[in-house]
This record gives structure tokens, C-alpha cells and sequence, in this order.
């Protein structure tokens, strides 16, 4: 993919909104807002429903609207049928759901593709995580993973920012698969690693951004990074 200039690779950029309390709750919904209409859009998973109930989530959602990719992040994982419970109630509204790959297709991802399908959003997978503990299990068996992710056929696929050379093995595995990178700022990976050395389209970015007092400017700043990160 070519270098993207400081206007695009803002609109490469996905800001995580997680509330550590209640109280963080209503700045990170108009966070939500602000961040939108700038970047490429907002995740938002547990502690949002945690701290803010369902209510939060769809009005995140509901506030970015028209303004980017908006990624409800449960990290589902269980049978089938219950992933399409919490599809159905939760991820209304939102363009796409997060789920861990190593369920499975037989009874699991087949079937919560088939609701996020009809719900009108797309399925990401976890085939590799940004914290070291991703290297105990998950990234042994990543070729594993990466063959349910081929057979799933998910629109997008989560691997770690902190860890380019995974992602390129990623990317290099599934050329046309979405590539989200978790793990930007406060994990440790540098803005652009992931999209310019590891070929993914979206780096997410948490703290770093939300955790500021100018967000807006702060993504920015992530953009202008990652647009001089990349090599002409
Ligand atoms: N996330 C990771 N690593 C993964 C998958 C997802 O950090 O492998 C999510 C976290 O749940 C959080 C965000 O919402 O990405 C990273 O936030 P931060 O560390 O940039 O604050």
C-alpha cells in the first residue's frame, strides 16, 4: 500500500474509548463525537458496557453515526448460539463485532456471522493479541487460526501493533483481509509500525488519544506520525 499523507492516515486511525470509571463514561461519549468526524471511527467494548451499560454502547454508536467505522469490541467467545444472543442485543447500530477466532467455524463463527450479517455488520477476528501472553497460546498456533479466519472468510482481523512482524505474517496470509492493529501508545507500539511495516489498514489507538486533554489534537499528532513512519 502506498505512504498515506497526515489527511489519510488520520482516516487510518480507530480511537479505543474504554472508561477506567463511571465518571469517564460521558467524556468519552462526546469524545466519540469529536474523534469521529476526524479519524476513521471508535471501538468501544467492556468497559463501556461495564461502566455505561448497553445504553453507552448504542449511543456511541448512535453518536457516530455517518462519521466512521464504528467497532463494538466483546471479544466474543462461546457457542454459537449464545454469540448470536449477545450480537443481536449488543451490536446494533455498530458496523462491525470483534469475536476470538480460535472458537471455530462448526457451531460458532459460521453462526455468528449469519446474525452479524443480518444485524448489517461485519465480523472481525482475534487471530493474535498485542500483550506478551499473546506468544503463550495464541501465536504458536496463528497458521491455526489464520485457516479458521480463510474458511470464516471475517471481513477484518485483529493483530498486534506492538508486534509488526505478526502482522506482516498477517497480511501476508490474507492480502485482502482488513487488518486492525491494536497496541499504539501506551502498549508501546510505535504509530505506523503496523501499517507501514506490517501492511495493516487501521492501527487502534486507546489512551494515548482518549487519555489526553486535546484528543482531536492528539490524533492528529498519531497521524502525523505514522504518515512520516512510513517510507516514501
Ligand atoms: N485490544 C488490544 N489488544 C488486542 C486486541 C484488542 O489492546 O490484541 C484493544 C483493547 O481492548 C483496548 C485497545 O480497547 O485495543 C487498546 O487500548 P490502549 O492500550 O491503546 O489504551
Amino acid at each position: 500500500m502506498d505512504p498515506p499523507a497526515v489527511g489519510e492516515a488520520v482516516k487510518r486511525v480507530i480511537v479505543a474509548l474504554d472508561p477506567a470509571r463511571r465518571g469517564d463514561v460521558d467524556r468519552l461519549l462526546d469524545m466519540a463525537r469529536l474523534v469521529c468526524g476526524v479519524g476513521a471511527g471508535i471501538k468501544v467494548g467492556l468497559p463501556m458496557l461495564a461502566l455505561g451499560g448497553s445504553e453507552a454502547l448504542a449511543e456511541a454508536a448512535r453518536l457516530c453515526k455517518g462519521g466512521g467505522l464504528r467497532v463494538l469490541d466483546l471479544k466474543l467467545a462461546d457457542i454459537g448460539y449464545i454469540m448470536r444472543l449477545a450480537a443481536e442485543s449488543l451490536s446494533r447500530g455498530f458496523d462491525a463485532a470483534i469475536a476470538h477466532a480460535f472458537v471455530g467455524y462448526e457451531g460458532g463463527l459460521v453462526e455468528l456471522k449469519k446474525t452479524l450479517d443480518g444485524l448489517g455488520a461485519r465480523l472481525v477476528l482475534v487471530v493474535s493479541m498485542s500483550h506478551p501472553g499473546s506468544r503463550e497460546v495464541l501465536d504458536p498456533c496463528l497458521d491455526k487460526l489464520l485457516a479458521v479466519a480463510r474458511r470464516v472468510e471475517p471481513w477484518g482481523v485483529v493483530a498486534p501493533a506492538t508486534r509488526p512482524e505478526v502482522v506482516a505474517r498477517v497480511r501476508e496470509t490474507l492480502p485482502t483481509t482488513v487488518i486492525l492493529s491494536p497496541g499504539v501508545g501506551a502498549q508501546g507500539g510505535k504509530p505506523g509500525d503496523a501499517i507501514c511495516l506490517g501492511g495493516a489498514d487501521y492501527e487502534i489507538v486507546g489512551r494515548m488519544v482518549a487519555g489526553s486533554p486535546d484528543p482531536v489534537s492528539a490524533l492528529r499528532g498519531v497521524a502525523e506520525y505514522i504518515a512520516a513512519r512510513c517510507p516514501e
